[in-house]
Parts: structure tokens; sequence; C-alpha cells
């Protein structure tokens, strides 16, 4: 399962493809099963329908927890460094671990959650967090994970598409010097939410928060009335282990949903893989558990590989810009994988922020969520990395569940800005806007795959329709990623971005049409139209031109109003940095928004905005030029 050079990458890339069933299966053999798969993988793009280790049964916390209890039940799991560096960190050992999901998925059951059952998780990071995923997953529960930033419409939306039957929360989050609430948040979103029976709250700030009789109970009272036996749940490796929503270019979020069996083999072989992980290493992963990366990285693929996860709760700029290089000073981190708008934060603070800090214990470095520039990646390398750490810039998104493209540390050649070659089990294509595949190098193009790894996306939560025309029928029989790609002479791929309505903002995703309608929820908006531009820091910013009623006595008021209303509906993350007034929008003459050229003004790139003269009325353009922040 573990490559260790190149030739045995090419040898184990050549073999996946030829056989993926038998390389797979291989691969799926290192894991516990109750019963084995009856064929590795059934699949069609076009409905889709795919299916991976077909028949068989497990269940993946018995795989990231009971496996490992006998050689590493003392062996640290979780590593959990708190927001405030003055009070000290937790070690969960995987015995410690293993007790507190049973305990856990006993509290689950005894609030009324079956298998099947869909909770959703709102949650600060702390261990709680994993403890609650793992619970679900052990008693066969569908977990529902809920950043926590987003807003109670947010959350709203997210519990009754879902309809989950308990919500697992805490009183407050410490972020920063910030105290956040969260069971206020999870109220607020309950009173549109019939569905939920059960309210499960963690004590963490003691933020004084109210708690209602019949509805609300608290974690720790719980975990006094239940025993640490709890039997796993046998799962059908189709069974869906999670729903994790996302942005696409239309419409609310998506409830993407991974299965049991594909899932663990998948998040497990590139953890192992990709990072080099070694025994007894410590492996930082410093995404939220609110995302995929989260899921993947800090939960199931280290803790299915008996790996030591290091949580931390706080942000890197906290009590100073120090803090990553402070964490991996202390706790001796191994592997760091971060994005890189946090890398350009941080270069910004200057060098004397990692001066001082031993970060000899680096072997790996990893990136994620956007495109890396070459100055980030080149800072990273020589500040972090000293010169003598892989960097692993890895592809892959939500629906894929697992890394796609990246380099494996130490034995792919890396490159600037380059996630290099595909995984073994990945076939990556470029298209052009007819579907037609474009083929040898030094070309550019979509970005599709056309065969399944075990990790692919299987439907969207309620609406298997909407899976499929979002990711299998803009091209015939390929998955499309919505993501433009470069190959270059070398063959290696270098992922350019977004070519559909999505944003990636600090690393998060957040489709324009979900801003527009936030914005356009404020009483005096009668009209928006948002688009991305570059940003020094956060990759992209949100671009937001505005039709307003009556701004007109106080723009920054009105302002102000407008990103209340955004952080009210979606959360702060969406709020656009730029929002400029505008008395019309470049629309065709059948009422289309002529995107390119809003883009091209919030560029700042007003000298070649291509053909206007199918506008509606083209006048609006030289104004909306005029008035460009
Ligand atoms: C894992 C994750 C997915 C989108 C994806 C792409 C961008 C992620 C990247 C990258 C360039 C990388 N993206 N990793 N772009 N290089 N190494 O981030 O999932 O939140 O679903 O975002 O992020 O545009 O399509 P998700």
């Amino acid at each position: 399962m573990r490559i260790r050079t190149f030739e045995e990458y090419q040898t184990a890339y050549q073999h996946s493809v030829e056989d993926p069933e038998g390389f797979w299966a291989e691969v799926a053999q290192e894991f516990k099963w109750h019963k084995p798969w009856k064929k590795v993988l059934e699949w069609n793009f076009s409905t889709p329908d795919i299916k991976w280790f077909v028949g068989g049964k497990t269940n993946i916390t018995e795989n990231a927890l009971d496996r490992h209890l006998r050689e590493l039940g003392n062996h640290p799991a979780i590593i959990w460094e708190p927001n405030d560096p003055s009070e000290p960190s937790v070690t969960l050992t995987y015995k410690m671990l293993h007790d507190q999901v049973c305990r856990f998925a006993n509290v689950l059951k005894r609030n009324g959650v079956a298998k099947g059952d869909r909770v959703c998780i709102y949650l600060p990071m702390v261990p709680e967090a994993a403890i609650a995923i793992l619970a679900c997953a052990r008693i066969g529960a569908v977990h529902s994970v809920v950043f926590g930033g987003f807003s109670a419409q947010s959350l709203t939306d997210r519990i009754i598409d879902s309809n989950c039957k308990v919500i697992v929360t805490s009183d407050g989050a410490a972020r920063g010097n910030k105290n956040i609430p969260m069971k206020d948040t999870v109220d607020d979103a309950l009173i549109a939410c019939p569905s939920v029976q059960k309210v499960i709250v963690l004590t963490h700030t003691r933020t004084p928060i109210s708690m209602i009789k019949g509805r609300d109970v608290w974690w720790e009272s719980e975990m006094k009335q239940v025993t640490s036996d709890c039997r796993p749940e046998v799962m059908d490796s189709e069974d869906p282990l999670f729903i994790l929503y996302t942005s696409g270019s239309t419409g609310k979020p998506k409830g993407v949903v991974h299965t049991t069996g594909g899932y663990m083999v998948y998040s497990a072989y590139t953890f192992q893989n990709v990072f080099q992980y070694e025994k007894d290493q410590v492996f930082f992963c410093t995404a939220d558990v609110g995302w995929i990366t989260g899921h993947s990285y800090i939960v199931y693929g280290p803790l299915l590989s008996g790996a030591t996860s290091l949580m931390f709760e706080g942000i890197p700029t906290y009590p100073d810009a120090g803090r990553f290089w402070d964490i991996v000073d202390r706790h001796k981190v191994d592997i760091l994988y971060t994005a890189p708008t946090a890398i350009r934060s941080l270069m910004g603070f200057g060098l004397k922020y990692v001066e001082g800090k031993d970060l000899s214990s680096l072997k790996v470095l990893g990136s994620v969520g956007e495109p890396i520039n070459e100055e980030a990646w080149n800072w990273y390398n020589e500040h972090i990395g000293k010169g003598k750490c892989p960097i692993v810039d890895t592809w892959w998104q939500t629906e894929t569940g697992g890394i796609l493209i990246s380099p494996i540390a130490g034995v792919t050649k890396t490159k600037p800005t380059y996630a290099t070659l595909p995984l073994p089990g990945v076939q990556p294509i470029l298209v052009d806007e007819s579907g037609k595949e474009i083929e040898g190098n030094g070309v550019s193009g979509n970005l599709c795959i056309k065969y399944p790894w075990p990790s692919i996306i299987r439907t969207t939560w309620g609406d298997h329709e909407r899976c499929r025309q979002t990711y299998f029928s803009t091209y015939p029989n390929l998955y499309f990623t919505g993501d433009g790609c470069l190959r270059d002479e070398d063959g290696y791929y270098r992922i350019t971005g977004r070519v559909d309505d999505v944003l990636n903002v600090s690393g998060h995703r957040i489709g324009t049409a979900e801003v527009e309608n936030a914005i356009n929820m404020h009483a005096d908006v009668i009209e928006s139209a948002v688009v991305g531009y570059p940003h020094d820091i956060k990759g992209q910013g949100i671009y937001a031109f505005v039709i307003c009623e009556n701004t007109l006595d106080d723009e920054d008021l009105s302002r102000r109003d407008i990103l209340a209303t955004v952080t009210r509906i979606i959360g702060p993350i969406a709020k656009p940095d730029k929002i400029q007034f505008v008395r019309g929008l470049p629309k065709t003459r059948s009422g289309k928004i002529m995107r390119r050229i809003l883009r091209k003004i919030a560029e700042g790139d007003t000298s070649n905005l291509g053909d206007t003269t199918t506008l509606l009325d083209p006048t609006v353009v030289d104004d909306i030029k005029a008035g460009a922040m």
C-alpha cells in the first residue's frame, strides 16, 4: 500500500489504471470487513450510480479505533491545542478516544438516534467534534457537520435539507480574543426546524445560554448516564457515512454524500501516501472539521492510519502571528498541512515571528484549498521548511472525498504552483468547451476525471438529479470538477481556479449566487451581481455591484447594513470586500448579466472590455467604470 520511490509510484499508477478493481481490492484488504465485498466496483457516470466494495460490510470506527487498541492503545490519537496558549493541551490516547466515542454513541442512542438518522454537529475545534463525528459513525447515524462560522439561517437550511433529528453543539467557541456564541445560534436556527428533537450541549466557554426543558441536555451529564460499551453497527459499504454541504454556482448549498467503504479506503490510502506518515509522527492539519479537509485529514485519514492528529482550536494570528510555529515547536510537529491564505497572511507579518522557533521537527509541508502562488510557495519552502521539507500541493474537493492530484512527499519531484501528478486510481482528462479531449502536453482546459475512485461523491442529499446535473452532465461520461487546469510539458498538472461562478475566498468555497441572494434580502436592494477579484491574502475577494433604492444619503451606512444582512443570512465569511452602488447592471437583451465585464472591472482592467454592443444599455458600463473601487 505504501509507495516509497518514484518507480513504485509509476508501477502503482499503471496497475491502478490497467486493473482498478485488483488495485483497490489489495488496498482495501488492510481493513477489517465483517463480510467481504462481492464485487469491487459497479459504475455508471450517466445516471450516476457508483458503488465500491459492493456487498462489503464494515464499520469505519472499528477500523479507526478498535483495530489499533492492542498496539496503539496508549498512543496519542488526538492532541488538542486550545485557543489560549496558557491553557494546557489535552492528549487523548486511542484507548481514551475509543472510550469517549463509545460513550457518546450511547448518548446519541439514549437521545433517540438510530442507524440512518441524521445528526447535525455544530461545534468549535475541540476533541468532542471528532468524538461526535465518530460516535455517529459508530451507530450508523449520518453526520452533517456545519462550520461554526455559518449563521443561524445557514444552519436552519442545512438542518431542514437533511431533516436532522439531533444537534450537537457547545455553549460557545473561543477564537482569538473573541467569544463566539454557538448555542444561541442554534436556538435561533431551531425556531424554524421542527424535525429537531434534542440538542446536546457541551460546556466549553461557560457563556450563559438558554437550556430548554425536554429538548436541551448537557453533554457532560449525559456521558455519566452511559457505559463505554457500544458494539459497532455493521454497515454496508455503500451506506451513507456523512453529508457535507458545499457551494456551487447556482442555488443553495448542496449536501454532498459520502459512503462508508470507499471513503474509508481512500482517505486512509491518500493520507499515508501523500504525507508519507511514519509511526509516532505528529500530523497537524490546520483546517476546521467543518470542511472536508478536516473530515478527511484531521479525523478519518489519520485515525484510520493509527496516526497522531493535532487539532488546534484557535487562529493563526492569536496571540500573535507566530502561533503556528509555536505549536510546531512545542508539539514537535512532523507534518504541517495548511492553506495558502494562511501562509500569505503570516508572510505579511514578517520573519520575526518565525525566528527563534524551533521548526526542525518538520519533515513534510502540505497546502490545500486554493492555488498557491509562487511567492507563498517559496516562502513556505525557505522559511518554514528550511529548504529540506517537500511541499505537497494537494488538489481535491468536497466532492472527491480525498486528495486526487498531488505530489507524494519526497517521491514526486515538486514544482512551485503545481499539484503535479494524479495519485494512483485517478484518471484526469482535460476537455475543451465542447467536451473534446485535449491531448498531449503543454495544454490547458477544463479538468474532468474519467474513471471513479473510491471516495467519489455518490449523490447530493435528497436530490440525485442535482448531482447528475452538476457533475456528470456537462461532459457525458466524465466527472466535471469545475476547475480549469494546465498540463505542462512534463505532464504536470497546475490547477488554475474555478471556471464556474464559485469563488474561493481564503480557501472557503462560496457561490456568487448565494452572496447575491443574501444581498438581495436587504430591504433597499433591487438587484446585485457578485464577482471575484484577485486579493493578495485571501486569494479572491468578493466584489458586489448593487442597485439600491435609497442609498444615497449615506452610502457607507448602506454598505454596513448590507454587510450585516449577508452576515445574518450566510455568515461573516461571505461578506463582500467591496460594494459598489450602480444605477444599472450590464445585461444582454435577453436579460443575462454579463459577468465577464464586471469581472474585468473588479480586477481593475478596464482597458479592453470586449464587445459591449450586445448590451441592452451600453452606457451603464461607463458609469460602472467611473465608479469602480
Ligand atoms: C479540499 C477543498 C474545492 C476547490 C477546488 C479548487 C480549489 C483545492 C487546491 C485548489 C488549486 C489546490 N482547490 N485545492 N486549487 N490548488 N491544491 O478545498 O475542498 O472546499 O470543496 O474546495 O478548491 O478550485 O475545486 P473544497
